[in-house]
């Protein structure tokens, strides 16, 4: 079998470097960002900050009335989170790297794997300049710089990725990959919390490499078979984790409200029209295919209602949603007088390609 190649991409700094991006003069500054509980002026907790603050010690997690003290007398500039910009962002990044991979799999608003096996024909030299061309594209499309894992699997390329930041790019050869994890601490494994670490060290298991060397059979008695084999196939650097979209939704729909109250069908489709535009594109970025079209009306007297249909075999084109919803609403406003307010459009009773596998690392309380 190919080689797999995976790549994890990790925002720098992600809050603060939204933050810079709007506001490019406070860029030679320190930057934190924080949530602001209200309690007093002061009081809240530090999101993130760019590498300037961190140099005098700022932490996620730390109190601002503490980052303040650590900052004072430098020009450092104090923003409020801002998830909304923060997404929009974020999605624009996502929307580039799912153009630049077979496989895409967000983790969070500011970390995404790619399986881009195929596109660099399973070479890690050529992921290297394909890595840099994704960076360079983000940077003039949108203006966020990464960090990025290079490995043979999730496991790899997250634990590469972390070893340099920011604008890092660090790769891990199937080869060495046993290597660079060994003089590692064993925490630094998907899975080894606080708990879990006691025990290792109980056990003897201070780094990777122990824990590679540990007696597989032992680590199943003690941690279940599930964990155990994973903690040893972790160790020596196996992990078979597919890259793929987390969580599918079990339907996918939009809704909007109309210029005017109406029974008007041309009027009504002009809406879904565009509804069914926003549902179609996110069909096909998590490449699903969909069993169900349904509509949703809500009318002048506040009343809502749903149709829908099912088909035998799945579909994956527009045309299919167009088409249903089309005749739903036909026969909708044959049977309803009242004036229409709002509409939306709904797709359900997805399937996939490929079997969804579970995720091992769902096993796991990180902590
Ligand atoms: P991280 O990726 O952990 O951090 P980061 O992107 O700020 O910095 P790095 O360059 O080290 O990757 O988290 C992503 C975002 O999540 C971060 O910008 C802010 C938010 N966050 C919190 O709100 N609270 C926290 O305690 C942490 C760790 C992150
Ligand atoms: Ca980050």
């Amino acid at each position: 079998m190919q080689n797999r190649v995976v790549m994890l991409a990790d925002f720098d700094y992600f809050y603060a470097q939204c933050e810079e991006l709007r506001n490019p003069a406070i860029k030679d500054k320190p930057v934190v960002v924080g949530v602001y509980s209200g309690r007093t002026e002061e009081s809240g907790a530090v999101s993130t900050s760019n590498y300037i603050a961190r140099k005098y010690g700022v932490k996620s997690g730390m109190p601002l009335f503490l980052a303040k003290r650590k900052l004072e007398g430098t020009d450092v500039v104090f923003f409020k989170v801002d998830h909304e910009y923060y997404d929009q962002i974020s999605d624009r990044v996502m929307q580039i790297f799912r153009s630049y991979a077979t496989n895409f799999e967000q983790v969070s608003v500011d970390e995404a794997y790619l399986d881009v096996t195929e596109q660099v024909e399973g070479s890690f030299e050529k992921a290297r300049d394909y890595a840099q061309k994704i960076k360079i594209d983000v940077k003039n499309q949108v203006g966020i710089s990464f960090s990025v894992g290079i490995g043979p699997n999730k496991l790899i390329a997250k634990i590469a990725c972390d070893s340099q930041k920011p604008d890092g790019l660090t790769i891990v050869k199937p080869h060495v990959a046993k290597v660079f994890l060994e003089s590692l601490d064993v925490d630094r494994l998907l899975g080894v919390g606080k708990k879990t670490s006691i025990k290792m060290t109980e056990l003897g298991i201070r780094t990777v490499g122990d824990l590679a060397k540990f007696d597989c059979q032992r680590l199943i008695e003690v941690f279940g078979k599930v964990i155990g084999i994973y903690f040893h196939n972790a160790a020596n650097a196996v992990d078979n984790e597919p890259v793929q979209e987390q969580g599918d939704a079990e339907s996918i729909s939009r809704i909007g409200t109309l210029k005017q109250d109406t029974c008007d069908l041309e009027f009504i489709l002009q809406k879904t029209e565009e509804l069914t535009d926003d549902v179609f594109k996110e069909v096909v970025e998590k490449n699903l295919s969909f069993k169900q079209v349904a509509i949703y009306v809500v009318r002048t007297d506040l009343s809502s209602k749903s149709r829908s249909v099912t088909f035998d075999q799945p579909s994956k084109d527009k045309e299919t949603i167009r088409r249903h919803v089309r005749v739903l609403f036909e026969k909708f406003l044959n049977e309803s007088t009242l004036e229409i307010r709002r509409v939306g459009v709904k797709v359900s009773g997805f399937s996939r390609e490929e079997p969804k596998q579970k995720q091992l690392s769902n096993f796991f309380q990180i902590g």
